[in-house]
């Protein structure tokens, strides 16, 4: 029996991954909205940079390595995140968003998990002199005026997938509660045992993501998890601008400094802020209810598998 025949919607394989395609061009269409209304400016991404987003530690993350070009005698990296330009950008332009290709060397057992990709988009933003609350309400916000947008959006029916219907303000947790809760590797029963979305505050993670004055060794970064055991859908925080922290961290994190000499000459001039990258294959997948993020994708980038184009 096939997957349509399964959800008993009639729609064949073609005509379930039009829907997405179509679900996804809607949804990328309301974001542009939500944060033009916003009062936030759009960057176009870069993919080259002289410095890169680690990756690490993060207990989230396990690519192969960071992937390096050398153009002209000068080493370049593909970008992990654009994380580090958006802490530069947000010095003069506040609010700003990009919509920022990612390639990410994940180790094959990942298409396991069904979230994972080596090249994927998402929704990058960031707030100068936010708070990691505001940052949250903004998201929430997003999530609430994207479902009343997709309301009629005729792909739920082609999908057999139930119309989304966000009800912020979410649940807000701290790791240490989850990892007390549900284990060390919370987040699949986590996720599971949850019918809305939900945070995660406080991961131990890169060097850009501001621990707590008050508490050393808690941070003030927080992930959205969506429900169903559909998993992570977003990562911020608010930001370390203090060069010196910046500096301890690295250092503590025992991370080669090489990817880091370009950031580090203009991390004297960083301002505070907060802000997120929320995956945007991720959200479609959840809004189609696809078993897998790479069936949201026109050409599949799913780790293990072969790249037909
Ligand atoms: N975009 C994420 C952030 O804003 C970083 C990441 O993707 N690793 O925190």
């Amino acid at each position: 029996m096939s997957g349509a025949e399964a959800r008993g919607t009639g729609a064949d394989d073609a005509e379930r991954w039009t829907a997405r395609l179509r679900l996804l061009s809607d949804v990328l269409h309301e974001t542009g909205r939500f944060f033009h209304d916003e009062g936030f400016v759009q960057l176009l991404p870069v993919l080259l940079g002289a410095s890169t987003d680690p990756l690490g530690p993060d207990p989230g993350s396990s690519i192969l390595r960071t992937t390096e070009v050398d153009y002209l005698g000068q080493r370049l990296y593909l970008m992990n995140s654009m994380i580090l330009h958006k802490q530069l950008a947000v010095r003069s332009l506040d609010r700003l968003w990009i919509l920022s290709p990612n390639v990410r060397l994940e180790r094959p057992e990942r298409a396991a998990t069904g979230r994972h990709l080596f090249e994927f988009t998402q929704v990058d933003f960031e707030v100068a002199r936010a708070t990691g609350a505001e940052v949250r309400g903004l998201v929430e916000r997003y999530f609430a005026r994207l479902g009343d947008a997709l309301r009629d959006h005729p792909a739920f029916a082609t999908l057999g997938a139930p119309v989304p219907r966000f009800r912020p303000p979410w649940a807000t947790y701290s790791t240490h509660e989850l990892e007390s809760r549900y284990g060390a590797d919370w987040e699949p029963p986590a996720s599971r045992a949850h019918d809305q979305p939900f945070w995660a505050l406080c991961h131990r993670r890169e060097f850009y993501d501001r621990e707590d004055p008050e508490a050393p060794g808690h941070f003030l970064n927080y992930d959205l998890v969506y429900p169903e055991g559909f998993g992570e859908a977003l990562s911020g925080a608010e930001r370390e601008w203090r060069p010196d922290r910046i500096r301890a961290r690295i250092a503590r994190d025992g991370i080669a400094p090489e990817p880091f000499r370009a950031y580090l000459e203009h991390v004297e001039s960083l301002v505070p802020s907060a802000g997120a990258g929320l995956g945007v294959e991720r959200l479609v997948r959840f809004l189609s209810r696809a078993p897998h993020v790479g069936d949201v994708q026109p050409f599949r980038r799913v780790p293990g598998e072969p790249v037909s184009l």
